[in-house]
């Protein structure tokens, strides 16, 4: 059987989120993005409205909900700024390996705590020299008497000036590649624990984007996630989860420049008549829907496998790739439609655009995305 109708409290939530993005959110989108400014204000409402951990069970005081739902979230939330949904993602994102890999005592311990107000967490995993060859990652993790001692430095973390928590990936031997990674939970008041200067963006610009930095970091041995030494199939695992939701997020994007753009080409009057009369506008705006629409359900699809326990790691590449593909195709096409005001900040589809972009980036590059398509195609 085949069922695409929500439930009646996914559509509740979905427009509790999409009220909350439109009212809190999109009229300052702008002006985080001028400033480059991280909001702990939108953080805090939307912890009030109680969907900042909307992932975590209940029992460990989030909101116990699925892929599905942070889908419709997420959309809801790029729709209204690319940044402030990575910053929302990004906890989720910090939060994975965690859920995949805690023990009840520690999620008892550290995630009851985190989840118990506004805070964010983040993902630890590119450095200067390992973004898309997650292996050479040269963050070290040596056991110490009954403390782990972390070293290193990672790179373009998102909030990473702003989360409480990390999960931090670290090599316990280098010489044994991606089978000497292990993850660790680490809170940022940990003595060592400092973060660099925060990276001037094209897009996402109110994603706080930083090199957090690890000195001589002394850990107990209970923080590390999972076995030691299985971090790498766990990073996997966790962007297996994280894609369809960052999916969405480029739908939402492109999504708001495609009715940007349709509003536009209604009012827009050339040669005595709006340029929505125009069949190369009309096809440049049914092309937007065909390709939102498509994105939307290929990112239902993979968060749905996930939520009923299938393996989604392609689908979720699939998906993940698509959405950010064509919020880019969408976005410029926008820009086109809008002409020279497209390309000016008085408008918002400029920085649809530049949001845009950093989906076929990060959370693996769309290149990394076929990758794993193609070695689930040749296995
Ligand atoms: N779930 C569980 N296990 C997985 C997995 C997944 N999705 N993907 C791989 N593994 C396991 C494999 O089964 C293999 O295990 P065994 O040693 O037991 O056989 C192991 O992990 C190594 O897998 P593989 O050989 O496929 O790894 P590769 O080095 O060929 O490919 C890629 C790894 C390139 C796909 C990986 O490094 C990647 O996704 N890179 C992008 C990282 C990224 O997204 N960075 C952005 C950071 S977040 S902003």
């Amino acid at each position: 059987m085949i069922d695409f109708s929500l439930t009646d409290e996914q559509r509740a939530c979905r427009k509790l989120v999409g009220d909350f993005a439109q009212k809190e959110i999109a009229p300052i989108a702008h002006e985080l993005d001028e400033e480059q400014r991280h909001s702990p204000e939108i953080v805090n409402k939307y912890f009030e409205i109680g969907l900042l951990h909307y992932s975590v069970p209940e029992e460990y005081g989030g909101a116990g909900l699925g892929s599905l739902d942070g889908c419709l979230f997420s959309e809801e939330l790029g729709a209204a700024c690319g940044g402030v949904a990575a910053t929302l993602g990004g906890n989720i994102l910090g939060l994975t390996p965690f859920q995949i890999a805690g023990s009840p005592e520690l999620k008892k311990e550290l995630l009851t705590t985190h989840c118990s107000g506004p805070n964010l967490a983040a993902f630890c995993l590119t450095e200067a020299d390992a973004g898309s060859d997650v292996a050479s990652i040269r963050t070290t993790a040596r056991p110490q008497g009954d403390e782990y001692v972390i070293n290193g430095t990672k790179r373009f973390i998102s909030n990473g000036g702003v989360a409480s928590l990390y999960s931090v990936f670290a090599t316990e031997d280098p010489q044994l590649g991606y089978k000497g990674i292990s993850v660790f939970m680490v809170p940022a008041e940990t003595p060592g624990v400092s973060s660099g200067k925060k990276e001037n963006k094209m897009g996402q610009r109110a994603t706080d984007t930083r090199e957090v930095i690890f000195e001589n970091v002394h850990i107990p041995i209970r923080y590390r996630l999972g076995e030691g030494n299985d971090g790498f199939k766990i990073a996997m695992m966790t962007l297996d989860e994280s894609r369809p939701g960052i999916g969405a997020a480029a739908v939402g994007i492109a999504r708001a420049a495609m009715e940007v753009a349709t509003a536009y080409a209604k009012g827009r009057i050339q040669f005595e008549k709006p340029i929505a009369a125009q069949q190369a506008i009309q096809f440049m705006l049914a092309d937007m829907a065909i390709k939102v629409d498509a994105a939307r359900l290929l990112c239902w699809h993979a968060a749905w496998l996930h939520d009923n326990e299938h393996r989604s790691s392609k689908e979720s590449a699939i998906a993940k790739c698509f959405a950010g593909d064509i919020a880019m195709q969408v976005t410029t096409d926008a820009v086109q439609v809008l002409g020279g005001y497209g390309y000016m900040k008085e408008y918002p589809v400029e920085k649809y655009m530049r949001d845009a972009k950093l989906h076929q980036i990060y959370e693996g590059t769309n290149q990394i995305q076929r990758l794993v398509i193609a070695k689930h195609l040749l296995s």
